[in-house]
């Protein structure tokens, strides 16, 4: 009755942003991503008859206000006739920071919880049950170069590329750990209904996975860099265009990104991304890592630099 799980962040390189089902949180696009090592949650799922409510700590503080989420996670896993639960996650980075603490947690708590409740299920249905949480979260239970795709009904997530087919590393550059003043969910309804570039996005996602999915084929950095910067800024221009607009960004999120034009016209080999929020992802071969992590560290308004590694899908710690 009782299983931990761990799950790793995932960094998009062709972003999900966009709902084709709210109810049922299906993504309006498919997207790629990184699956990453070094940063991870922990996530412990007690079910205990004895409780009278869920009750949920995060990083050794109760939070009241994820409790809601948690909960209707835990019945699509469990069924609403399910025993009340002792949720307990830890994650080793700033959650809220903007650096995917939504898809690690809901990865591992979908895992932890079907093992606690004895249910045996694949890894297909896991990613499922997790991207009605969080659609990014689909994606951490693989390892490696993921791709999510919009199947009939549904959603069909892969490893495209093993990550040590391809070992690169992300440094993310921590700009602000404020938390963000609109929820993606909010932001992507925002986009939908107002943003007069929506459409052209969601029309444009199939060529930008094709170009990315052919670049991580043959391993080829350069084109990978193009549609995943082209990809990244797009999507961003389609928050700037909504009413009232969605940025992101902040003056040290601008600087980063001057400071890796800079690393590419020295040679480096480094690309940017960002997602919703102010930090900055660069993704670079292993031995532009040392120049990377100089740049960004002394880049102005960069307050931390985390480096990572590609790593593994969601998995079970233990179980019983
Ligand atoms: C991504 N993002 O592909 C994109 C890029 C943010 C920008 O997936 O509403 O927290 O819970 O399904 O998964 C963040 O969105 O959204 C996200 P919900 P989620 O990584």
């Amino acid at each position: 009755m009782r299983a931990t799980a761990r799950a790793q962040p995932n960094i998009a390189l062709i972003k999900y942003w966009g709902k084709r089902d709210r109810d049922r949180n299906l993504p309006a696009v498919g997207s790629i991503s990184l699956t990453l090592d070094d940063l991870y949650t922990t996530m412990d799922v007690e079910l205990d008859g004895a409780l009278d409510r869920d009750e949920l700590r995060v990083n050794g503080r109760r939070a009241e206000s994820m409790l809601p989420r948690v909960a209707r996670c835990l019945d699509a896993v469990l069924g609403a006739d399910r025993l009340c639960a002792r949720v307990t996650s830890e994650s080793n980075f700033p959650v809220a920071a903007g650096l995917a603490s939504s898809a690690s947690s809901f990865a591992a708590l979908v895992v932890a919880a079907s093992a606690a409740g004895g249910r045996a299920r694949s890894v297909g249905e896991l990613a499922g049950l997790a991207g009605r949480a969080s659609g990014s979260a689909a994606r951490s239970l693989y390892g490696g170069f993921v791709e999510l795709r919009n199947e009939n009904d549904g959603i069909a997530v892969s490893t495209i590329l093993e990550g040590d087919a391809w070992p690169l590393r992300i440094v993310a550059a921590v700009t602000s750990q404020a938390p963000k003043p609109v929820s993606s969910g909010e932001a992507m309804e925002a986009s939908r209904r107002t943003s007069p570039f929506y459409s052209r996005w969601v029309e444009e996602q199939g060529m930008d996975l094709s170009t990315a999915r052919d670049a991580i084929a043959v391993r080829d950095f350069g084109k990978l860099a193009s549609v995943a910067e082209h990809n990244c800024l797009k999507m961003h221009s389609v928050m700037w265009a909504s009413r009232p607009p969605v940025v992101y960004w902040n003056a040290a999120t601008l600087a980063c990104l001057e400071s890796v034009r800079a690393l590419q016209a020295e040679g480096v080999a480094a690309f940017f991304t960002i997602d919703a929020g102010p930090q900055v992802k660069v993704i670079c071969p292993p031995g532009d890592e040392p120049r990377v992590v100089d740049a960004l560290s002394s880049t102005d308004g960069v307050e931390a630099v985390l480096a990572s590694g590609i790593g593994s899908g969601a998995a079970l710690v233990n179980g019983d």
